[in-house]
């Protein structure tokens, strides 16, 4: 997938600042940050190319975990390095906030750490190890959220350490 699709580097909105993770995606939508914003679209920042298909085994994992009545439209693909963390955010660029977030965590194992709908709420942080699958839902569907760090050489999943998250999202709301 990656080789149809190449890791890019997002930058921040207005000062351009380089996310320390990587990412790509796959599925009718991906998500992607630059100069002018978030937001979500049907092509490769830099290819130009459309995301490829999400793959079966996501799909169905979806389906088992959410019970959604709709399929997932982007799965965000994000690539950590030793290094790499990611800020305390949410994920609301999608219309639909009735659909739960679904994610999974493969390779070196993650400190997530998990806050409340404000930005002030309090904060617990708990390991996130390869192999688990985390939905976020109800009232935590927009709970603010982020990577602390990486845990260096906890799982010989990825052959040069690192660690691989898959975040599930329906982004337009399904017509009823
Ligand atoms: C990560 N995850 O685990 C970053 N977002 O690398 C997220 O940002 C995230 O895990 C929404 C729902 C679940 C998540
Ligand atoms: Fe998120």
């Amino acid at each position: 997938m990656v080789r149809a699709a190449p890791l890019f580097t997002p930058v921040m909105p207005r000062t351009g600042k380089p996310f320390s993770v990587r990412m790509t995606n796959c599925g009718p939508l991906g998500w992607v940050s630059d100069r002018a914003g978030y937001r979500y679209q049907a092509t490769h920042p830099v290819t130009g190319r459309p995301w490829p298909a999400m793959p079966a085994a996501v799909l169905a994992l979806w389906e088992e975990i959410t019970g959604y009545a709709a399929p997932p439209e982007a799965c965000l693909v994000n690539f950590y390095g030793a290094q790499a963390k990611m800020g305390l955010h949410q994920d609301r660029d999608e219309e639909d906030f009735e659909a739960p977030l679904l994610s999974v965590s493969l390779g070196d194992t993650a400190r997530f750490r998990l806050g409340g709908v404000e930005r002030g709420d309090p904060t617990r942080s708990f390991p996130l190890a390869s192999g688990d699958v985390m939905m976020l839902t109800g009232p935590l569907r927009l709970a603010h959220h982020g990577i602390d760090r990486i845990v260096p050489a906890t799982s010989t999943l990825l052959a040069e350490g690192g660690r691989i998250n898959l975040t599930l999202r329906r982004v337009t709301r399904p017509r009823s």
